[in-house]
C-alpha cells in the first residue's frame, strides 16, 4: 500500500476500525466472576460481525490489580485469573485467522510494586536494579518536592527500609521506572520484542509522554497544580526515547502504535506522530473526552460547539504526515450514550447511533469501546461501596473523608464521570448477570441488562448500525482520508461536516437534540443520496431533522 490518497500515504492502521477490550468484564468462560481469554476467544465472531480490523487488549499481564493491570508484576506472563499463555495464542492465532490484528497494552511508565525489579530495587541503596526507579531522599522532612499523584495525595512515598522515597505519578502501588537507565529501556525493548516475536501487531502505550521526566524534579509551577500532568508530560527525552524504541523494538515488524497523550497539548501532538520523525503512529488526545470537566476535574455541562473545536483544532494542527485516533470513550471513561447523547428510553437507541456516526465517520482511525455497539449505558450509582476503581476510591478518600465534598456530590460526580461505567461486565443477555458469568462478577452487572443485551442485533439495532458505517467507511475512501469541514462550527445542536476527496464528497447531518432541526442546503449544495440514517428516509431529502436523527448524504 505505497500509494497516496488525498495527500495521506495510505497504511493499514490508517483505514482501520479498532474494538478494544477490557478483558476483566469482557466474558468469563468458567464461572469465577471474571472476564478471561477463553471467554474472549468464545466471542470472537460478535466482533468480526462488527467488520472491525483490530482489536486492543486492555494489559492481560501478571499483576496484583492494585489498578486493575495497569500495575504489572510480569511482563511476560498472563495474569493467572484470564488464563494461560497457550489461551493467549489461541486468541492471537483465531483473531488472525479471522483477518482481525491484535495489539497489547504496553504500560511501561510504571510497573506493580510487586514487580521483581521493584522488589530488589527498594531492598538496599546498592542493590542490582536500584537505578531502575526514581528514588530521591526527602527534603525539610517531607518528600523530595510537592508533586501529586494523578490518583490523589503525594507522588512520593517514603520506603521504610532505606529512608529514601520512590516516585509514582499513579498509585504507590505503581512506581515509576527510571527511563534515564539504558538498563530499564532494554529491558523495555526486550519485553515488546518478546509480544511482537508471538505475533502481536502492535502496542497501545500507556501514559507514554510521562517516561522522560525532568531530572532537577522542580516543585509544581502554580499554574500546572490542578492538572499535573502537563509538567509530568514531554520530558526533556521523550522523543529521544521514543526514537530509540522504534529503531530498536518496533522497526522490523510491521505494527500499528498508539500513545496515550495524556498532558500533551494539541500544538504538541505533530512531535510525537508526525510520520518523518519515526516516533508513534497515533496518539489520543484528550480533547474530546474533556469537554464536560471543569478546570478542577470536576463534571460541567458540555457544549457541542467545544467538542466540534476539538475536530477543527485536529483538522488544522495535523498535516498530511500526522494522523488522528479518534475515541469518545474507553476504559477510564463513562459510557458514550450516557455521556453525549441520551440515555433515556424515548431516545437511547437513535442517539446511541448519533455517536457511532460521528465516530466512524470523522477523520482518522475509530476505537470502538466494548459494550458502545449494544447502547450500554452508565450504571446506576448509589454508594461507594460499589466502586471498584481506585481513582474512585481515592477521591472519595481525598473528596469526602476530608469534608471537602458531601457523599452526595461525590456521587453526582462520580454518576457522570466514574471509570467503572466502563467497566461493569458486558451485557450479552437479558438472564442472571448479563450472561456475562455464571458465577458472581467482579462488577456487578448493570440492572438494565434485561432490556439492553447482545440478545437482538439484527435489523435496527445499535450493532447492525455500528456494521453498516465500518462497511461504509470500508468501501469509501473519503470517509477515512477525505478533508474534513465542519459547516456550522457554532450550532448548538446540529453537527454537520464533509468528507471530501477529488473523488467522493460526504455530508454528515447529527442532530444532537430532541427536537427538530432544520438544515439550510446551500444553493450550490443540494441534498444528494441519503446513504445511511436512523429514521426512514425523507421523502425529498431536505426535510428538518428528526430528534437524534443522523444522516449521511452522498452529493
Ligand atoms: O490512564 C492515564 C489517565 O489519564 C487516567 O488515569 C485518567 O487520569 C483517569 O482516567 C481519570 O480520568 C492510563 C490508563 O488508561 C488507566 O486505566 C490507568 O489507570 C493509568 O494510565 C495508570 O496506568
Ligand atoms: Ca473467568
Amino acid at each position: 500500500m505505497d500509494d497516496v490518497i488525498n495527500g495521506y500515504h495510505r497504511r493499514w492502521w490508517k483505514e482501520a476500525v479498532v474494538y478494544q477490550i477490557y478483558p476483566r468484564s469482557f466474558y468469563d468462560s468458567n464461572g469465577d466472576g471474571v472476564g478471561d481469554l477463553e471467554g474472549l476467544r468464545r466471542k470472537l465472531p460478535h466482533i468480526k460481525g462488527l467488520g472491525v480490523d483490530v482489536i486492543w487488549l486492555s494489559p492481560h499481564f501478571d499483576s496484583p490489580n492494585a489498578d486493575n493491570g495497569y500495575d504489572i508484576r510480569d511482563y511476560r506472563k498472563v495474569m493467572a485469573e484470564f488464563g494461560t499463555i497457550d489461551d493467549f495464542d489461541a486468541v492471537l492465532t483465531e483473531a488472525h485467522a479471522l483477518g482481525i490484528r491484535l495489539i497489547v497494552d504496553l504500560v511501561v511508565n510504571h510497573t506493580s510494586d510487586e514487580h521483581a525489579w521493584f522488589v530488589d530495587s527498594r531492598r538496599a541503596r546498592d542493590s542490582d536494579t536500584r537505578d531502575y526507579y526514581i528514588w530521591h531522599s526527602g527534603k525539610d522532612g517531607g518528600p523530595p518536592n510537592d508533586w501529586t499523584s494523578i490518583f490523589g495525595g503525594p507522588a512520593w512515598t517514603k520506603d521504610a527500609t532505606t529512608g529514601d522515597y520512590y516516585l509514582h505519578l499513579f498509585d504507590p502501588k505503581q512506581p515509576d521506572l527510571n527511563w534515564e537507565n539504558p538498563a530499564v529501556r532494554n529491558e523495555v525493548y526486550a519485553l515488546m520484542r518478546f509480544w511482537l516475536d508471538k505475533g502481536v501487531d502492535g502496542f497501545r502505550m500507556d501514559v507514554i509522554p510521562f517516561i522522560s521526566k525532568d531530572q532537577e524534579f522542580l516543585d509544581l509551577p502554580e499554574q500546572h497544580v490542578a492538572k499535573p500532568q502537563f509538567v509530568y508530560a514531554n520530558g526533556p527525552r521523550v522523543h529521544e526515547f521514543l526514537q530509540e524504541m522504534r529503531r530498536e523494538a518496533l522497526s522490523p515488524y510491521d505494527t500499528m502504535t498508539v500513545g496515550e497523550a495524556f498532558g500533551v497539548t494539541p500544538q504538541q501532538v505533530p512531535d510525537f506522530i508526525d510520520e518523518r520523525r519515526g516516533e508513534l503512529d497515533m496518539v489520543f488526545q484528550f480533547g474530546a473526552v474533556e469537554v464536560d470537566r471543569g478546570a478542577d476535574g470536576r463534571w460541567v455541562p458540555w457544549k457541542l460547539p467545544d467538542l466540534k473545536a476539538v475536530f477543527g483544532r485536529q483538522e488544522k494542527q495535523l498535516d498530511r504526515h500526522c494522523w488522528p485516533a479518534v475515541f469518545f470513550s474507553n476504559h477510564d471513561n463513562p459510557r458514550i450514550v450516557s455521556r453525549y447523547g441520551d440515555d433515556s428510553s424515548q431516545w437511547r437507541v437513535k442517539s446511541a447511533k448519533v455517536m457511532a456516526t460521528l465516530l466512524l465517520t470523522m477523520k482518522g482511525t475509530p476505537f470502538i469501546y466494548q459494550g458502545d455497539e449494544l447502547g450500554m449505558t452508565n450504571f446506576p450509582f448509589s454508594d461507594i461501596s460499589q466502586f471498584d476503581d481506585i481513582w474512585a476510591r481515592n477521591a472519595y478518600r481525598d473528596e469526602v473523608e476530608n469534608g471537602e465534598y458531601s457523599v452526595s456530590d461525590f456521587l453526582a460526580n462520580q454518576n457522570r464521570l466514574s471509570r467503572d461505567h466502563a467497566r461493569t461486565p458486558m451485557q450479552w443477555t437479558a438472564g442472571a448477570h448479563g450472561g456475562f458469568t455464571t458465577g458472581t462478577p467482579w462488577l456487578a452487572v448493570n440492572p438494565n441488562t434485561s432490556e439492553i443485551n447482545a440478545e437482538n442485533l439484527g435489523e435496527g439495532s445499535i450493532y447492525a448500525w455500528y456494521a453498516d458505517l465500518i462497511h461504509l467507511r470500508r468501501t469509501h475512501t473519503a470517509l477515512v482520508y477525505g478533508d474534513y469541514l465542519d459547516l456550522m462550527p457554532d450550532h448548538p445542536r446540529l453537527f454537520a461536516y464533509r468528507r471530501t476527496t477529488e473523488a467522493e464528497d460526504f455530508l454528515i447531518l447529527l442532530n444532537f437534540d430532541a427536537g427538530d432541526q432544520t438544515f439550510q442546503f446551500p444553493m450550490n449544495f443540494p441534498p444528494g443520496n441519503i446513504v445511511m440514517g436512523n429514521y426512514p428516509a425523507p421523502t425529498n431529502g431536505a426535510e428538518p431533522l428528526r430528534g437524534w436523527e443522523a444522516r449521511i448524504y452522498r452529493l
